[in-house]
């Protein structure tokens, strides 16, 4: 198992690449599926396109975390997310990243050669904590308030950046007393879980309060109903708002941008690097 996989050297920025397990996916369904069937030519062309284009890690995901999204059996799941993983491991040099909160994928997906444990819930399913922890794979400790089917229907907060940063200090501990270590714990404030506008705007303006926390900070925010509320924008036309999105997240000391649209998201990330380069 490789720890110090180079694509997850935070010293430059990364980009985690969306790869939606769900045959049903509205957005990108057709690109893995014929039919509700994974067609491997296609999970290959579409793993090597996110290469080409630049990401860094490959995040796989069965159950769809959106706001009111249905939960997904843990059969399910791992039906789902398994083959990708495997064909993940074999035909890239990336890292691979399993965006789930089921103990048993966690565990298979280590075995498989995975590399990350995305978990929106931050490792709180029975069993989690144990199965990260006996995985020594890096895991993503997400924030969010209440479940996906419940958590846009009245989110609210004493002080939305504290009750965050306090809830992800909480879970930060939790893991290293399972036996994470901390240099394999990641954090992200989970925009859009739980969370109305003026929250995800509030979160992001201080993303810095999170950040000093300690540990490298994840955001996505690419193609979220945020913009949305803001724009009036449609999901095929978020790409300029969550690229802008993006720069901010960097500039307040994001390390890894999970996103769909990876080639533009590279370039910026490229251009914000060049500059970054010359500022003491
Ligand atoms: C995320 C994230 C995730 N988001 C991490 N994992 C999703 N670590 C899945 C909307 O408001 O931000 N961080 N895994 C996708 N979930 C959502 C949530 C998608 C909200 C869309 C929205 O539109």
């Amino acid at each position: 198992m490789s720890v110090n996989h180079p694509k997850l050297d935070l010293s430059s920025p990364k980009l985690m690449a969306i790869v939606n397990a769900t045959p049903d996916s509205f957005s990108d369904g057709g690109l893995l599926y014929h039919g509700r069937k994974l067609d491997q030519n296609k999970v290959k062309a579409r793993l090597q396109l996110l290469v080409d284009e630049g990401a860094d890690i490959l995040d796989i995901g069965g159950e769809s975390t959106r706001p009111g999204a249905s939960p997904v059996s843990e059969q399910e799941e791992l039906d789902r997310v398994m083959p990708i993983v495997e064909l993940a491991v074999q035909e890239t040099d990336l890292a691979v990243s399993v965006d789930t909160s089921t103990p048993r994928l966690m565990l298979e997906a280590a075995s498989a050669g995975a590399h990350i444990i995305n978990d929106v819930r931050a490792l709180a399913r029975e069993g989690a904590l144990e199965a990260a922890a006996s995985s020594s794979l890096f895991v993503c400790l997400m924030h969010m308030q209440g479940t996906p089917t419940n958590m846009q229907d009245n989110p609210t907060y004493d002080q939305v950046n504290n009750d965050v940063a306090n809830f992800l200090k909480q879970r930060i501990d939790m893991s290293q007393q399972a036996g994470i270590a901390p240099e394999k714990i990641w954090i992200d404030p989970g925009f859009g879980f739980g969370k109305t506008l003026q929250h995800n705007l509030m979160l992001l303006a201080q993303l810095p309060m999170i950040e000093q926390l300690g540990f490298p900070v994840l955001v996505g925010l690419s193609r979220k109903s945020l913009i949305g509320h803001l724009l009036g924008r449609d999901l095929e036309e978020r790409l300029p708002a969550s690229l802008a999105l993006a720069m901010m997240s960097l500039e307040r000391g994001a390390k890894i941008l999970r996103v769909h649209d990876i080639q533009a998201t590279r370039d910026a990330i490229d251009v914000f690097c060049a500059v970054s380069d010359h500022d003491q």
